[in-house]
């Protein structure tokens, strides 16, 4: 039993870095609703110029960020396509459709995260048929949290960009771990987000700050969306507070993603030794191992005997059981697990 509990069920579990508690506590504050909290002002500018936007926008949440920006880029009638696996479309409510009037229209996501080109080619409408709601939006997953973490490549971005202009759409990459893409390929993030319209990532993820998210787009689509989070009752005040340890995250905490990326390798390594354990290591490339059962243990067994040791992972459904590793996690961290869910394995 490990002398701490081992939590694997998401990067979301991180804490504050001793730099973040401190930038906090003597960050300078005003009123963001007036535009007057120099922190959140420097955190937005920061944050626009390392994805190469002209804009940007704190929100508290990455679900609040993708909201701001479907609604920002559509109206009420017009249809955005997302990934049938897709974060958007399976765990943020519905938010677009329910309180944007937005249709969503799903397509399958490949098991690399990608949405076929023939698949999109197929899903936009014909623009004069008045049957048919308004393609406006091509929603995108970087990286793909539940396809396995797995990484959209900058060609496969280009391409639907180009796509996407040809036929007048926009592009809305949900990032929020496109970090850890940027850093698992080895290219500066502007690589990835230079063929989208619009970006949301996270801070409270891998880069470990307590909250917040960051949109980023073109001026117009920003001053859109700043209406959209007033309305979402997303306006916060002294949020310097906050944006602080954001701006610490975005300055000192995208290079160590890398040990978080070789943690989960050598996590799913070691899961694929045990013969009870279905996992294709090589298929990791970030910080998300999933991984199923034969057959003789449930997903929500197997879990919940985990925890009763002390190792915390995320039954996703479906029998597939999730581990994310982040800042919290060493390697001394992943040969505990790896012990404990030998032994959990081992005694099916
Ligand atoms: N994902 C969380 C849970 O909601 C599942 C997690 O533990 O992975 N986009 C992607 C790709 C995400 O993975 C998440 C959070 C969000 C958006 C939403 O971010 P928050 O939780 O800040 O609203």
């Amino acid at each position: 039993m490990p002398s701490k509990p081992i939590d694997l069920r998401s990067d979301t579990v991180t804490l504050p870095t001793p730099a973040m508690r401190t930038a906090m506590a003597s960050a300078g504050v005003g009123d963001d609703v007036y535009g007057e909290d120099p922190t959140v002002n420097r955190l937005e500018e920061r944050a626009a110029r390392r994805v190469g936007k002209a804009a940007a926008m704190f929100v508290p949440s990455g679900t609040m960020g993708n909201l701001c920006a479907l609604l920002a880029h559509c109206n009420r009638g017009d249809e955005a396509i997302v990934g049938d696996q897709s974060h958007i479309y399976n765990y943020e409510a519905g938010g677009a459709s329910v309180l944007g009037g937005v249709a969503f229209h799903v397509v399958p996501n490949q098991p690399d995260g990608t949405i076929a080109l023939d698949h999109l080619r197929a899903a936009v409408r014909w623009l004069d048929d008045p049957h048919c709601a308004e393609t406006r939006l091509i929603c995108l997953e970087n990286t793909h949290n539940s396809c396995g973490g797995v990484v959209l490549s900058p060609e496969y971005l280009a391409s639907v960009a180009s796509f996407a202009r040809e036929r007048g759409l926009l592009v809305h990459l949900d990032g929020a771990r496109v970090f850890n893409a940027a850093v698992a390929l080895g290219v500066d993030v502007t690589e990835l987000t230079r063929h989208v319209d619009s970006v949301m990532f996270c801070l409270s993820k891998g880069l470990s700050a307590p909250v917040g998210s960051v949109i980023c787009g073109d001026d117009a689509f920003i001053r859109r969306a700043r209406r959209v989070r007033k309305v979402l009752g997303g306006g916060m005040r002294q949020a310097g507070v906050i944006a602080a340890a954001g701006i610490v995250a975005l300055e000192t905490m995208v290079d160590r993603l890398a040990e978080d990326h070789a943690n989960a390798r050598m996590l799913a390594e070691g899961l694929a030794g045990f013969p009870q354990i279905v996992i294709e290591p090589e298929r990791i490339q970030t910080n998300i191992v999933i991984f199923t059962l034969r057959d003789g243990l449930s997903a929500d067994e197997f879990v919940a005997r985990l925890r009763e040791r002390g190792v915390l992972m995320g039954d996703m459904g479906g029998g597939r059981i999730r581990a994310v590793t982040h800042y919290g996690i060493d390697a001394g961290d992943i040969a505990e697990t790896l012990a404990v869910a030998g032994e959990v394995a081992r005694n099916v």
